[in-house]
Formats: C-alpha cells, structure tokens, sequence
C-alpha cells in the first residue's frame, strides 16, 4: 500500500429539504388545517479514527465529498427524509486543517474519535408549524438551511512513542526489526526505507510502546536532500527520540 501522508479534498454537506404548504381535505373535514411537514436534515461528513489505517492513500483516491440533501416535507405531516452522513475512515494522528486559512480544526488521534467536519442543513418547517390562533391557515413554509462546505487539508502525523533518527544504512531499520514486530526491508545500501514504519515493542506484563523507523536523513536533510525533512512530521511527536550511530566506519565523524 503506498504510504500517503498528505492530501487536500472538498467536502459539501447536504441541505436541508424544503417545508411543505398543504392543507388536509377530507371527506367530511373540508377545511382540516395545514398539514404541510418539515423537510428533511441534509447529510454531514464525518471523520472517524480506524486503528487498522496507516496511510491516507484511501481518500485521495476522491477529491470531493458530497452529503445527501434531505427531502422535502410532503402533505399529511410527512417528514422528509433526512440525508445520509458520509463517514471517512482515517489513520490515528490526522490532521484536519482549513485549507484557505491553514487553522487546525481537529487533531484526530483517539481510537474511534469522530469529529463532524461540514454540518448538513436543517430542514425548513411546513406550514403545519406556522398554525396561531389568529392564522389558521398559514400559507408559508421554509426552505431548508444550505449545507456547509470547506476545502480541508489532511495531514498524518503518525502516533509513534519513539522515533528513530540516523543515517541511511546506520542500521535502524535492523534494530526496530529486532525489538518490535515490525519487518521492514533490511539493505546494504542508503534509502532502503523509503517511508516510515511502526513497529509495537512489548516488555513487561503486556506492556507496550509504538516505535518509528523513519527514512535516512544525510547532510543539508532540511534543505530538501535525500529524502529530505518531508518524513519528520513523523517523529514531531514521539516522547524519545532514539539516535542511531555506526560505530564501525571512522570517516564519518
Ligand atoms: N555489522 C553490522 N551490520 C549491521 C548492524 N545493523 C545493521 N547492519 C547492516 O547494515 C545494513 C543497513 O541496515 P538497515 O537496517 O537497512 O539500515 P537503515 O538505517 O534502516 O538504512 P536506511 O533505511 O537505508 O536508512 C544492513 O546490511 C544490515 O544488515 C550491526 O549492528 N552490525
Ligand atoms: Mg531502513
């Protein structure tokens, strides 16, 4: 699965639907009073927290998200129907930023944590609701609230307790092998591990920790060479940071 870790997507929740103006008429109940029913509640987009995830290659394979619109209320009271929420699936340790304004709306890291994104409209009332003592018969109705919509920038920082740092071929992907159970590719030569890896360390009674195995970073990393600082996002937020050092070759200290 190809490791994704950034990606931009529009999403557009669904309006409401329309109030309905309707007036029972009945066989022997002629003048039976409004009956018009409300419109339906237009779909929201919800993100979700899946532990299973660690890529965001699933979502960018659509670059818009849209919500069902509700359904305009009928006569006799009927409720339109309300829209179907569309719920995405993310990786722990995701980002949702505003993609005009860059302002973090939520740090998605929770097993199962749901944040509702763009919020679908309320229907509008039928004339049903608009019924005084003084208007019995009121010939108005809303319109439902438009959905809200927003360009969003998704970014995956993974959830790592201790990151990995250290040149390429300095032998981190062999310790993280030996210590968890993660099984990266192991290579004599630089830039075997092209994206990151995470690997859960057991050790005492079932306790355990999320270690991250991050490609090499060489001299000048954070002026773009090698694979350059687009994989440190990754280890931003690890509690230790564990530095890999080859002792066996003088030249390069
Ligand atoms: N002699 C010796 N060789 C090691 C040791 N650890 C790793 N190696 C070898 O060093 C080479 C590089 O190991 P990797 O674990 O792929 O190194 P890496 O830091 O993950 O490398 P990149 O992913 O390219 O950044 C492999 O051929 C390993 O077998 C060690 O402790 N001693
Ligand atoms: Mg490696």
């Amino acid at each position: 699965m190809k490791f994704i870790d950034h990606t931009t997507l529009s999403v557009k929740a669904g309006s409401g639907g329309k109030g309905c103006i309707a007036f029972l008429r009945e066989k022997f109940r002629p003048k039976g009073g409004p009956c018009g029913g409300d419109g339906g509640r237009g779909g929201s987009i919800i993100f979700r927290v899946n532990p299973q995830l660690s890529t965001l290659q699933d979502i960018t394979l659509k670059h818009l998200y849209r919500a069902e619109n509700g359904a305009n209320g009928g006569g006799k009271n009927m409720h339109g129907k309300n829209g179907k929420d569309i719920i995405i699936k993310i990786p722990p340790g995701t980002i949702i930023k505003n993609a005009e304004t860059e302002q973090v709306l939520k740090d998605l890291t929770g097993e199962n944590e749901s944040y509702v994104v763009v919020k679908g409209g309320n229907g509008g009332f039928g004339n049903a609701r608009f019924k005084t003592q003084r208007n019995t018969a009121p010939k108005i109705a809303n319109n439902g609230q438009l959905g809200e919509d927003l360009k969003i920038e998704l970014e995956l920082k993974v959830l790592a307790d201790v990151g990995l740092v250290g040149f390429p071929n300095a032998g981190k992907s062999t310790f993280i092998s030996k210590v968890s159970n993660a099984k990266p590719k192991i290579a004599d030569y630089p830039f075997t591990t092209l994206v990151p890896n995470l690997g859960i360390v057991k050790y005492g009674n079932y306790r355990s920790f999320v270690m991250a195995d991050i490609p090499g970073l060489i001299e000048g990393a954070s002026d773009g060479k090698g694979l350059g600082s687009q994989f440190l996002r990754h280890i931003e937020r690890t509690k230790v940071l564990v530095y890999l050092v080859e002792c066996i070759d003088e030249e390069i200290y």
